[in-house]
């Protein structure tokens, strides 16, 4: 068993990527939780892990990184090949980076930018418009997940992925922003089949 991972971690961020990927892995971790200081993560001592303050961060023994998504890809690639990712002569790998990386480019900034219109900007500060573009653009980039669900439990035909950890992390995301109207049937049953997992409920009591 490798020395266990250090995860910096906000209940709610980002973070949960990590330990639901860990959890599902069985590898070991610690969790040093930070404090809620809105703009300012974690306070001064975690400036010196995360520059910017952002979650999560992890440290394995000296080696200190950031981004969640790099994160859990040096966490597979390290400890756990071949475990929730195909393998690069998989016809589903290329397909596979895609969707890992669709609920950090894509997705999530979508949903970051509702929860900053309804809930973080001051009232003057918030747009009408650019809340219904979001809306919008988060009903197209849903539209296509689902076109790639299909009639399967994941992302992949081949099952559950860390792709799947990637996106359903963006559902809760979706839910905390209030995006109910873009949460179609089908989001909804693909949310319930992710958190009806042992590895969700344990991390989402975390
Ligand atoms: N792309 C980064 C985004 C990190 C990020 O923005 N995390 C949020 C919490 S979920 C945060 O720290 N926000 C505070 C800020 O942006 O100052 C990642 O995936 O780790």
């Amino acid at each position: 068993m490798p020395n266990p991972i250090t995860v910096y971690h906000l209940p709610r961020s980002r973070s949960m990527r990590v330990l639901w990927l860990l959890e599902e892995l069985g590898l070991p971790y610690e969790i040093d939780s930070l404090e809620y200081l809105p703009g300012n993560f974690g306070g001064a001592d975690y400036t010196k892990i995360h520059p910017l303050n952002k979650v999560p961060a992890i440290k394995d023994g000296d080696m200190v990184m950031f981004e969640s998504v790099a994160i859990m890809q040096y966490i597979m690639d390290k400890y756990a090949p071949g475990k929730l990712a195909p393998t690069v002569d998989d016809a589903e790998y290329g397909p596979y980076l895609q969707w890992l990386h669709y609920g950090e480019s894509t997705l999530a900034p979508v949903i970051a930018t509702m929860m900053y219109q309804r809930f973080f900007f001051p009232e003057e500060h918030r747009s009408a418009a650019t809340d219904k573009w979001a809306q919008k653009e988060l009903a197209k980039v849903l539209g296509m997940l689902e076109t790639q669900l299909g009639d399967h439990d994941y992302v992949l035909k081949s099952g559950f992925s860390a792709a799947d950890i990637s996106i359903g992390y963006c559902l809760l995301l979706a839910r905390l922003a209030k995006a109910h109207d873009q949460i179609t049937d089908r989001i909804q049953d693909y949310w319930e089949t992710l958190t009806d997992r042992d590895a969700w409920h344990t991390v989402s009591k975390m």
